[in-house]
């Protein structure tokens, strides 16, 4: 073990975090990844289209880093041919499609909406929480009363043709059984860090397919599925949102950093703590990715299968497990 890595470990196991254990699996693969200002770092390959548009934000209007996260989601909530992004995801076990969604920049500021309906870009409409109102979260029946009181238009609920046929088939055999890495959820989660050395971050997702009414996941939540920090940097997660809220993952993965690990090793060091705190790893999937302020990288899975966007590249993440 290198003396960096004992000494990174060192600093996070004080600061509680789980050690990596030897048997982890391809350490060393996304180690030394480093980019240069601007940033744009993003879950799945939905994340391709999502730096792009976050990336040309930043690069010809001077957006900021902050305008970059909503500008790289707000492509997938209007084409997210996964049905996991947007108006057009598969519903709820009840037949309603619910959204979640949450954005935050370093300065500890943020804004998030979760169980909304009828909102097209509900990135949008957790930036104005954040800018807007004195909270941090706005849920259901009363985001979406902000959402008309601040000009957005909330749509009648409604299924698309082929979430509508997919939801019958499903009904003919109600079970809701997690599916690693099976298309039924694949949240968009972006990290941006700016050429200014601003960083932000957004998740926006329907969460679950054929969840339970009601049921709100990690996106929408501070520290679970997003967290940025200046000066230590940012991690967001995807996956089986239970999983990352029960550990706060992305809160985990930046105070590993806080303590001194590297953005992969405090992916690793989050992913470990999940696994350890929910059992029957091999039923769930989560994608954990960091990046600071240097330009390092980190990204790390519970299973294989993975992959996330960095700049214009799409790249498989390692993982415990496969
Ligand atoms: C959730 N974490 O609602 C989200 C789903 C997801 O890739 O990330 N899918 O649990």
């Amino acid at each position: 073990m290198g003396l960096a890595l004992a000494a990174a470990q060192g600093c996070a196991s004080r600061a509680g975090i789980q050690p990596l254990g030897p048997e982890s699996s391809n350490r060393s693969s996304t180690e030394g990844l480093v980019r240069k200002r601007p940033i744009a770092l993003s879950t799945w390959s939905h994340g391709l289209p999502a730096n792009r548009a976050a990336l040309e934000a930043l690069t010809t209007r001077g957006a900021s880093a902050l305008d970059a996260v909503e500008a790289g989601c707000r492509v997938v909530e209007l084409d997210c041919p996964d049905m996991t992004v947007g108006l057009g995801s598969r519903p709820d076990r009840d037949g309603f499609v619910t959204l979640d969604a949450s954005i935050m920049s370093d300065d500890g500021r943020a804004g998030c909406v979760a169980f909304v309906r009828g909102v097209a870009h509900p990135i949008s409409l957790a930036r104005m929480v954040m800018e807007r109102t004195p909270h941090v979260l706005l849920v259901g029946a009363g985001a979406e009363q902000f959402a008309r009181e601040s000009g957005i238009e909330v749509a009648t609920p409604a299924r698309t043709p082929k979430a509508d046929a997919e939801w019958r088939e499903w009904l003919k055999e109600r079970t809701y059984q997690p599916k690693i890495n099976i298309e039924n959820h694949d949240t968009i989660s972006v990290l941006v860090l700016d050429a200014a050395g601003r960083m932000a971050a957004g998740s926006t997702t329907s969460g679950l397919a054929y969840k339970m009414h009601g049921r709100v996941g990690d996106s929408p939540i501070v520290g679970a599925g997003v967290f940025v920090d200046a000066p230590i940097g940012g991690a967001i997660c995807t996956g089986l949102g239970e999983t990352v809220l029960r550990t706060l993952g992305a809160h985990l993965a930046v105070e590993a950093m806080r303590a001194g690990a590297t953005p992969q090793q405090a992916c690793e060091a989050a992913i470990a703590r999940i696994i350890e705190k929910n059992p029957h790893p091999e039923n769930y999937q989560v994608g954990m990715l960091a990046l600071d302020y240097g330009g390092r990288v980190g990204a790390y899975a519970v299973q294989k299968g993975f992959n996330f966007a960095l700049q214009d590249e799409l790249r498989d993440a390692p993982s415990k497990f496969g």
